[in-house]
């Protein structure tokens, strides 16, 4: 990467998953196309219908974990980066699948929770997802309680993870990159005008087309995050 120093932040969304083979939401034939998300993606939508709920995400699970869904280029780039920088790389992803996680960054915040864990209701225990898990017959391994597990994973209305960290990086960072995201969802698609705010960092926008924020950057590159990322940060 062109001769640069400090703290990176990154953030990525559905996009960096896409040539893994998983969906997106808001692209053509994306998951809110398939299934309204007030339905399946909200306490309200679990509340009514918590087998339904638990069924979207059982599927999602399964997806995730068959052979050919692995870490692609751009993954992979990321988590050399997180290696070989002589700073701080903080990755904020709002993707719940594990491809950061299996590419090796470790420096690495799901800001929207986990497919693969399930928290307690009752004790808030997180806890990794077993197939026996999340049935509505399963019970707390930490307290028992009897089908009071839900996903790991932050629903609309509720607050994301790792805000404060988030935002401490935000205002310390010396360059914020924003991969594979349109842009939609807050508060992760108000950090550019954080960051902005600020007035330190370079900012950078890598997706395929230009996301809802695209003018907020002071650079913006078009095509496939496994070409990319990779360009940019090798
Ligand atoms: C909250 C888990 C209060 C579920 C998800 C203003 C301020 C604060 C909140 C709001 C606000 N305005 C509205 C809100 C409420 C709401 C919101 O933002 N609604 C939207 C719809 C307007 N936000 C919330 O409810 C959030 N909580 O606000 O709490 C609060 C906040 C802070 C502090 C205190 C209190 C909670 C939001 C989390 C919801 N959960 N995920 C699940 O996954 O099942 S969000 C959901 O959208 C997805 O999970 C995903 O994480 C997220 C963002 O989507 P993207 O990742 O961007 O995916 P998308 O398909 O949209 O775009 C993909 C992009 O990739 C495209 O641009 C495409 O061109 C590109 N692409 C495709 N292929 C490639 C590619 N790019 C590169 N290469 C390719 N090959």
């Amino acid at each position: 990467m062109s001769a640069r120093t400090g703290p990176i932040v990154i953030l990525t969304g559905a996009g960096i998953s896409k040539e893994s083979g998983l969906d997106t939401f808001r692209c053509a034939g994306g998951i809110w196309s398939q299934v309204r998300l007030e339905d399946v993606a909200t306490p309200e939508g679990f509340m009514r219908d918590p087998d339904r709920v638990q069924a979207f995400y059982n599927d999602r699970r399964r997806g995730l974990l068959t052979d050919n869904i692995r870490p692609n280029a751009a993954h992979e780039a990321l988590a050399r980066l997180e290696c070989e920088w002589d700073d701080e790389v903080f990755l904020v992803t709002q993707n719940i699948d594990d491809l950061h996680d299996r590419a090796g960054s470790s420096n690495l915040l799901h800001m929207h929770g986990e497919l693969l864990k399930v928290r307690c209701e009752v004790c808030h225990g997180v806890h990794e997802w077993r197939t026996d898990l999340g049935t509505g017959e399963d019970t707390c391994p930490a307290c028992g309680a009897l089908g009071r597990l839900r996903p790991h994973v932050v629903w609309f209305g509720e607050i994301p993870l790792g805000m404060d960290r988030i935002a401490d990086a935000l205002e310390r960072c010396a360059l914020f990159m924003s991969v594979g995201t349109s842009g939609t969802v807050y508060p992760a698609a108000g950090f550019v005008a954080e960051v902005t705010r600020v007035g330190r960092a370079h900012t950078v926008e890598l997706n395929m087309e230009a996301s809802n924020g695209a003018s907020l950057f002071r650079e913006v590159l078009q095509g496939p995050a496994t070409e990319l990322v990779p360009a940019y940060v090798d």
